[in-house]
């Protein structure tokens, strides 16, 4: 499938994943909004999710992210959301750039610049936002896995995420850059189903 509108160029990208039959959606401009992961090398190499106890995504594990606020980077966003949401700092890498379309949701685009840290210094703390929680990040194929199989930690819980999440998640885990795309529809119930989706990652 061609990568999708609305992404930079991504002529020179090669895609990892794909679907849907439907056209892409229409919208008229983008909001910018980020999402930061910590990814403890370990072992057991781990991933810092949050519980998102309310708000749009409430009841799903997602990273620590929000709206870019005007006058604002969005590296300087990604601190100040990572830090309010969890009480961390942490030395963040853009990683990704994501583009979400809504149908029948508000006519702009959600842009989210993906960040990502090996490291992080301060405590974690629980807020009314969102319950910080580390889940397995370990490669099943790894050393590791065949030296220490007994990790404690439960796997990133892709059921209990948003839809998409589970085909660019590989990519950040493999420390690759990466843009994608996916549109929505919701049913009569309110429940995301994904219309059409796009991953990507860098040729050279
Ligand atoms: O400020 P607020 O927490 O409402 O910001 C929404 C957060 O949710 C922001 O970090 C961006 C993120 N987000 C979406 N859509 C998706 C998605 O499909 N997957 C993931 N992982 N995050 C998303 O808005």
């Amino acid at each position: 499938m061609f990568p999708p509108p609305g992404l930079l160029d991504v002529s020179q990208y090669i895609e990892t994943s794909s679907g849907g039959d439907e056209a892409w959606l229409a919208f008229t401009s983008k909001k910018l909004y980020t999402n930061a992961f910590i990814v403890s090398p370990g072992p057991p190499r781990k991933i810092l999710l949050g519980y998102k106890k309310r708000g749009f995504g409430a009841n799903l594990y997602n990273g620590f992210g929000g709206k870019v606020e005007d006058g604002e980077t969005p590296a300087q966003a990604a601190l100040r959301e990572l830090k309010e949401e969890c009480g961390i700092e942490a030395p963040l890498n853009h990683c990704g750039t994501l583009l979400f379309v809504s149908k029948g949701g508000p006519e702009w685009a959600f842009q989210i610049e993906i960040y990502r840290a090996d490291a992080y210094s301060g405590t974690l703390i629980e807020t009314d936002e969102m319950r910080p929680e580390w889940f397995s990040a370990v490669d099943t194929q790894s050393q590791e896995v065949a030296e220490k199989p007994n990790t404690t930690l439960a796997p990133i819980p892709y059921d209990s995420m948003w839809l998409d999440d589970v085909h660019w998640m590989p990519l950040l885990l493999s420390n690759r850059h990466f843009v994608g795309r996916a549109d929505f529809d919701t049913d009569a119930s309110g429940k995301y189903k994904m219309l059409k989706w796009w991953f990507g990652i860098p040729s050279t």
